[in-house]
């Protein structure tokens, strides 16, 4: 089947890792509803592709993984569509957030409102030197509306998240990294690399192992934690019986490397 061709998304596909660039320079990634739209469908195509293991997601640039939604398309927005648009950014980071693959955020440069809340949304977070963060859509008369209210004070605890999300305040990569919205800042010109490294080593495990993985963090992390270790315990069930179990458990006792079919 032909891989899909978009607008404002490139992409590669390299070794199992596809690198996701959005692709919207000029405006600084801003999100467009076309846009949503757009990574929307790359990232249910990505769900069932072979071919990729782990996904890597930055923007155009060197300014910006996305400065927000886009402005001047939200203030032109009907008033009856309000919801209709939340629904959408909301249904993007859903997907991102319960994909089977690792997505990894690789934030080079602004990641604002929106674009924060991308990024949030993402399994894992590594941002460039120059980027900056906020929520800063109080200011604009709005509020934080793809998932920014419940996943900032998940990720970071309320009173850090009511003070970005109430502030609008930028804050730089190492306070972002000191409040552990980030899990690492690199060089900006070696952003990239690290996150390949990264998610090569991630693809070379179990596809099975990594899937039940992120289902399991998802789904534990709003109950209480008896409730949430059933969950583990029945995942892990469903885990052991699969072919990339046997797969490794042998691989590691005859001393060779795993070969996992994902099944
Ligand atoms: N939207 C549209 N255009 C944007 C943009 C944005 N968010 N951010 C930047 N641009 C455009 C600029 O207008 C400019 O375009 P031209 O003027 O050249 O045509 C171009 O990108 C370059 O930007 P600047 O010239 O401003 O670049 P600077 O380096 O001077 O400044 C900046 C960079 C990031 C500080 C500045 O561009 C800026 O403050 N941008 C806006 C940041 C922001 O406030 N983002 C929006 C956050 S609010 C909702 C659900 C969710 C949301 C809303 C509703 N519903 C429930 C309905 C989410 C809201 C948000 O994301």
């Amino acid at each position: 089947m032909k891989n899909p061709e978009y607008k404002y998304l490139k992409y590669n596909i390299n070794n199992y890792i596809s690198t996701l660039f959005i692709n919207r320079e000029k405006y600084l990634n801003a999100l467009s509803k076309d846009i949503i739209v757009e990574l929307i469908d790359f990232y249910n195509w990505v769900d069932n592709n072979k071919n990729i293991k782990v996904i890597i997601m930055t923007g155009a640039g060197d300014k910006a993984f996305v400065a927000g939604a886009d402005i001047k398309e939200m203030s032109r927005l009907d008033l009856s569509k309000s919801k209709s648009y939340a629904a959408l950014g909301q249904k993007l980071t859903l997907i991102i957030e319960n994909l089977s693959k690792p997505v990894i955020a690789a934030i080079n440069g602004y990641a604002l409102g929106g674009g924060c809340e991308i990024a949030i949304a993402c399994h894992i977070r590594y941002a460039s030197t120059n980027s900056k963060f906020a929520q800063p859509e109080v200011g604009l008369g709005l509020i934080a509306g793809f998932g920014g209210t419940q996943r900032l004070s998940r990720l970071i605890g309320k009173g850090m998240a009511l003070e970005l999300l109430l502030s609008g305040k930028m804050i730089n990569a190492e306070e972002a990294l000191r409040i552990k919205l980030v899990n690492k800042i690199i060089d900006n010109n070696i952003l990239l690399e690290e996150c390949y490294v990264l998610a090569d080593k991630i693809k070379n495990n179990s596809p099975i192992a990594i899937r039940h993985t992120i289902k399991a963090v998802n789904q534990g992390e709003s109950m209480d934690i008896e409730e949430a270790l059933d969950v583990e315990s029945d995942l892990f069930s469903k885990v052991f019986h699969s072919s990339d179990c046997r797969e490794g458990l042998k691989a590691f006792l005859n001393k060779t490397k795993p070969e996992f079919l994902g099944n």
